[in-house]
């Protein structure tokens, strides 16, 4: 047989994508009929489950401002949503749905026997299940639209088909989620290849009318094992990667840690307590309460972004990051490997929860006053391009002294990402680990050692391991690379590059959110002033200037 194909297609190649998080709670101040919602402990924690109050996506404020996703988009990229649901029937929006598995407007999910084709759906109704109307539970903005997104759901992944779902009707979606990345098995590296690197850059720049599509990533499910640095996903500057937390504050057994996380949300528990998982809705009109993962996690974050952007259209999709970074909240998150720790400018942070769980009531407040952050700039601050040996025993210690380009077009003066390119080798790639610290003393941990990869040809190529650790910090100074063999057995490797790439503003950002705050306080009016003590402002700590808690 011959089929007459055109050539984009004869040239993709098939790779392997998985769907995350396949494994096989009463009311108080808000009055909702549904039958689920009281289990919805990740909405409002009264305790259920054996879990500890308070410890929510605090969405109660949210919808108490009034804030509950109207005019709000979000789509669902997975294995199909069940849209004849009654608790998503009205919220479907059938036009900015498609199914890019099979190729037509309708992604309802392929039946199996075995309910594999669940997640989507499960997704969907946690950001977007209607409120009130006696079934299933609430999503987190349950006045928002859904879309269905299909395209899990084919024997392989091919770059044009992620490339065609998140750049699918980049002027309606607001919000994309994804819970799917490479394989979480502690062994690969990959991440988006070239149509969907250039369709995640053109969505941020050209999606929602220029302001920018936002992408919501799930951090993975790989555990201790395996490091989100690694899924060149989750660690892209242009996604919010989200990881998770467990109804009593600790970490999901499943969990990932990496520097590129941003903030967490909401999974399901360690106990067997089958009420501690989310609540949501589930295939054939059904309802579940155990809906699991960082898969779970991410489109909880999408219904807070869609919370946000209901309360201020105006918001970029650095404009969302920013406001996560300084709305996220410790609360009762406990990490029992990596402590908390503050970076340079005060900002308090988790190596597996990001900057904390987020809050949807603070995010909706500051996102009403927020004013867009000023221009982004890139600083190519330095690039080491020699051999550098790498033994078991000791570690390599590299520097890079910059001046962040100043004087120049592109000085990057207040830090948003920071990413380190680096090609190393090693005879056992999981033995490696990376440590990059900041000229302000911040420390970010850019690569764990992964017990399962034992590759020992392909190392790392030129990969951008991200860190978010340094917000707001000042880049000028010496940067420090640490690379190291952890493990039983003696390695050894070699360095070949490291080039450090500093990504932020020139002018402060929340220049105008802290003038209002001084004139509040000090009752002073001149900005000129202000800006002269502005960098003192920014040690002290942005976060509580801006009115944290
Ligand atoms: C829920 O699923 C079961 C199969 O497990 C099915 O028999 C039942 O009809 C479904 N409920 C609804 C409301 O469709
Ligand atoms: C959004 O931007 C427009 C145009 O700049 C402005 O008029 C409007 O007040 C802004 N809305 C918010 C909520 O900031
Ligand atoms: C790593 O690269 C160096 C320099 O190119 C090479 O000499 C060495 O054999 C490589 N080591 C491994 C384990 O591949
Ligand atoms: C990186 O930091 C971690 C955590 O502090 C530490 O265990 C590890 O030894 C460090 N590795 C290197 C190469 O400095
Ligand atoms: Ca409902
Ligand atoms: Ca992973």
């Amino acid at each position: 047989e011959f089929y007459c194909t055109v050539k984009n297609v004869l040239d993709q190649e098939g790779f392997g994508r998985q769907k995350r998080g396949y494994r096989s709670i009463d009311e108080i101040y808000i009055k909702m009929t549904d039958p689920l919602f009281s289990k919805q402990w990740y909405l409002i924690n009264t305790g259920q489950a054996d879990g500890t109050p308070g410890l929510d996506l605090n969405v109660a404020e949210a919808w108490g401002l009034g804030y509950t996703g109207r005019g709000i988009t979000i789509a669902i990229m997975d294995d199909g949503i069940d849209y004849l649901h009654p608790d998503l029937a009205s919220n479907y929006n059938a036009e900015a749905s498609f199914d890019f598995s099979s190729n037509d407007p309708y992604p309802y999910p392929r039946y199996t026997n075995d309910w594999f084709n669940s997640h989507g759906t499960r997704c969907a109704g946690e950001v977007s299940a209607a409120a009130n109307n006696n079934i299933c539970g609430v999503g987190v903005a349950y006045n928002s639209k859904v879309a269905g997104i299909r395209m899990l759901d084919q024997p392989f992944m091919t770059d044009i088909i992620e490339a065609s779902s998140i750049s699918h009707m980049p002027q309606v979606i607001d919000i994309y989620s994804a819970s799917w990345g490479p394989t979480d098995d502690g062994k690969t590296v990959d991440g988006p290849r070239e149509l969907t690197l250039q369709a995640m850059a053109d969505g941020v720049n050209k999606g929602r009318g220029g302001k920018g599509s936002i992408y919501v990533w799930a951090s993975g499910d790989g555990g201790s094992y395996d490091d989100c640095n690694c899924d060149g996903y989750a660690s892209s500057m242009w996604t919010i990667s989200i990881n998770s937390a467990i109804n009593d504050g600790r970490t999901a057994l499943y969990d990932e840690s990496c520097s590129s996380t941003l903030a967490s949300t909401f999974s399901n528990g360690r106990k067997r307590n089958p009420e501690a998982g989310v609540a949501t809705t589930d295939l054939y009109g059904n309802c579940t309460l155990r809906h699991s993962g960082t898969s779970a996690a991410a489109p909880e974050a999408a219904g807070v972004f869609a919370l946000a952007l209901e309360a201020n259209p105006n918001l970029t999709w650095r404009d969302m990051q920013h406001l996560s970074v300084l709305t996220s909240k410790r609360n009762q998150l406990h990490d029992e490997v990596h402590q908390w720790r503050r970076n340079g400018v005060g900002l308090e942070f988790n190596h597996l929860f990001g900057y904390g769980v987020l809050d949807a009531g603070s995010m909706v407040k500051m996102a009403k006053e927020w004013k867009t952050v000023p221009e982004r700039f890139h600083c190519v601050a330095g690039s080491l391009q020699d051999v550098h040996k790498i033994q078991s025993g000791g570690k390599l210690i590299l520097t890079i002294s910059t001046d962040s380009c100043h004087g120049k077009d592109n000085f990057v003066r207040y830090l948003e990402h920071v990413q380190a390119v680096v090609t190393v080798n090693g005879s056992r790639r999981g033995d490696l680990n990376i440590n990059m610290t900041s000229p302000m003393g911040t420390k970010s941990i850019l690569l764990s050692c992964r017990p399962r990869d034992d590759d020992a040809k392909v190392g790392f190529d030129k990969w951008p391991f991200m860190t978010t650790h340094t917000w707001g910090e000042d880049p000028r100074g010496t940067w420090v690379l640490e690379v190291g063999f952890q493990g039983d057995e003696p390695q050894r490797g070699a360095l070949k590059e490291w080039t450090l790439m500093l990504h932020g503003t020139q002018s402060a950002p929340y220049i105008d959110q802290i003038v209002r705050n001084y004139q509040s306080k000090l009752a002073m009016s001149k900005k000129e002033e202000l800006e002269e003590e502005l960098d003192e402002a920014v040690e002290r700590s942005l976060k509580s200037l801006l009115s944290k808690n």
